[in-house]
């Protein structure tokens, strides 16, 4: 007899009625096969999935390039399908489960004739972890298909925790006609389904991600005790040997990448990398908060990435340990088939293609990679990837950092007093928007608490009560909760602070208050580092340099303090009242 996975796939397969069906292995072999498809085969736009790359500057490189009008998430045609509204919140776009599906449905039926549908079982988390989520999706795209298996672990032991469970969670995806009219990234948390049509990009259509481990785990998290968070989890070794392991959360491109592979400045600081996106974060049996990365690759923004600002990150995407590495949207040098972005070198090449595949002009206003390109990597590269990756129970986190991206207002770091103060925080984030979706306007200002707005699978002000009950939960034993801005600006508009690899003078000063080791001085919106607090030799920062780096301007906080309200607002009664009081604490320590 079938078992259930057969029947779901058998299912799917009547409804997009594809001429072939393809289970995927996850092998390295079947990689190469599929690659070989992309390059052969398959084709976007009239052209090949996959181009090879210079394989001895870039081992095992490829080269994919998106339909022009699908090289982001699309956060306004992306839906929480709850059965009711309320539970989706403000923060998402709602439609009926059952409409939604009578409209997938219409959509999707018949979208795979002539195409193969890749069958792609898979694990979010360790084969042995308590806290994987045996997974599978289909797809069209062969692109799809290599990007899961260096995003996650896919093939055998997938299928063997599946066996005869009906209860894996099941993802459908198409490229359909790469319309946006008729493009649609759907969540059913009910059912642990997403079913995403009309997109090829990462967040849209490897459903692993952001579909599952982020919204719909989220809502997993808020039933069972747990948090899906949009972070990064990095250790921390100081001169002594010890590891301090922190998980941070920043918006879209805003430097995750980067802090999870920071190459300290300071003497003696190693920075292990165990994840440079999502966490998820459960209470250890010791009370302690511990947190997993879901994921075993990294699917990061190209622009700006370079030898001096992350070059851990170029050693990743040159190892060729793991098979393959891909770049999406990039330009490529016309002489040596490398890929090239924007910041990649100092100097451009003379002869490139742009990340349309059209010859480059020096006269073109536009970029030669997209704003948005990225590349596709697996973390089994990664050099300073961390002894701890493959725990299945995860590492004790110490520290939560709430990282954003603002040009004036927020200091370099501030601690939270306590729990719920840095709950409130993370809650009345607001930073300047980045290309990670499309239709953004970016630099302008958004409220995006705990870097989660895109993300958050349910009514967010059920997400911030979660966050206060995990707090409660955690008592003693809850990590302490940070702040940083690495993008503070001086009045001639150049940064106040280097940032990259001196970012571990701040990871200093915060492992250094986990262990109270350093002091710090109370402000109105929380406890900051002295002049003296922080190690900063061999940096030239002048005492008035760091005044501006820490001011707190209250002109500027009336206008924030009036934005966060606005945010809250939203959220009606539903509004954890804790959170409004903390709001009316800062107004009073403000201005009393
Ligand atoms: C991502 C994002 O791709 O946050 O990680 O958009
Ligand atoms: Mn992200």
């Amino acid at each position: 007899m079938a078992s259930p996975l057969e029947m779901w796939v058998e299912k799917c397969a009547e409804l997009t009625q594809p001429d072939e069906i393809y289970w995927c292995n996850g092998s390295e072999e079947e990689a190469y096969e599929l690659i070989e498809r992309g390059i052969k085969r398959e084709r976007i736009c009239g052209q090949p999935v996959f181009c090879e790359l210079n394989h001895k500057a870039w081992p095992n490189a490829y080269l994919h390039r998106s339909h022009p009008g699908d090289v982001a998430r699309t956060e306004h045609l992306t839906f929480v399908c709850h059965p009711d509204k309320e539970m989706a919140g403000p923060n998402n776009n709602w439609m009926d489960p059952n409409e939604a599906k009578e409209m997938l449905t219409k959509l999707t039926k018949g979208c795979m004739r002539g195409r193969t549908m890749y069958v792609l079982p898979y694990l979010m988390g360790h084969p042995e972890s308590p806290y994987a989520k045996a997974c599978v999706q289909v797809t069209d795209s062969c692109y799809v298909a290599v990007s899961m298996r260096i995003m996650c672990r896919m093939g055998e032991e997938a299928l063997k925790c599946i066996g005869d469970r009906d209860d894996f969670v099941k993802g459908i995806h198409s490229i359909g006609d790469l319309d946006p009219q008729r493009r649609f990234i759907m969540h059913f948390p009910q059912e642990d389904l997403v079913w995403s049509i009309g997109s090829g990009y990462g967040g849209n259509a490897l459903l692993g991600k952001k579909c599952f481990s982020l919204r719909i785990a989220s809502w997993l998290g808020y039933h069972q005790g747990w948090l899906a968070e949009h972070m990064l989890i990095i250790g921390v070794e100081d001169p002594d040997g010890n590891v301090t392991y922190i998980a941070a959360a920043l918006p879209s491109a805003c430097g995750k990448s980067n802090l999870a592979m920071l190459q300290p400045t300071l003497e003696g600081y190693k920075v292990w990398t165990l994840g440079d996106d999502i966490a998820w974060l459960h209470i250890g049996s010791d009370g302690r908060l511990y947190a997993i990365n879901p994921e075993t690759g990294i699917f990061g923004v190209a622009p700006g990435t370079s030898e001096r600002t992350n070059p851990r990150m170029l050693e990743t995407l040159k190892a060729g340990k793991f098979y393959p590495t891909l770049f999406t949207n990039t330009g490529v040098n016309l002489d040596t088939n490398e890929p090239w972005w924007e910041g990649l070198t100092e100097k451009q090449p003379p002869r490139l293609l742009n990340w349309r595949g059209e010859p480059w002009e020096p006269t073109s206003k536009e970029p030669v990679a997209h704003p948005n390109a990225r590349f596709t990597v697996s973390l089994y590269n990664c050099p300073t990837l961390s002894p701890e990756f493959e725990n299945p129970n995860g590492v004790p986190i110490s520290a939560i950092i709430f990282g954003v991206r603002r040009t004036s207002v927020i200091p370099l770091v501030y601690e939270s007093f306590d729990w719920k103060h840095g709950v409130f925080c993370g809650a009345s984030m607001g930073s300047e928007m980045t290309p990670a979706a499309l239709n953004t306007r970016v630099g302008a200002l958004r409220r995006d608490p705990m870097a989660m707005i895109p993300f958050c699978g349910y009514n967010m002000a059920d997400y911030f009560a979660h966050w206060l009950r995990m707090g409660e939960m955690l008592q003693n034993n809850a990590p302490k909760i940070f702040f940083v801005n690495w993008f503070r600006r001086d009045d001639d508009g150049t940064f106040l602070w280097p940032g990259f690899g001196e970012n571990i003078r701040v990871l200093k000063w915060i492992i250094d208050r986990v262990h109270g080791r350093v002091s710090a001085k109370e402000t109105p919106i929380g406890l900051i580092p002295r002049f003296e607090d922080m190690e900063l030799s061999g940096l030239d920062l002048s005492r008035e340099k760091f005044k501006k780096l820490f001011k707190i301007d209250k002109d500027e906080w009336r206008g924030e303090i009036e934005a966060i309200r606005e945010f809250f607002w939203k959220f009606g009664g539903r509004m954890p009242g804790e959170l409004v009081e903390e709001l009316g604490k800062l107004e009073g320590r403000l201005w009393r």
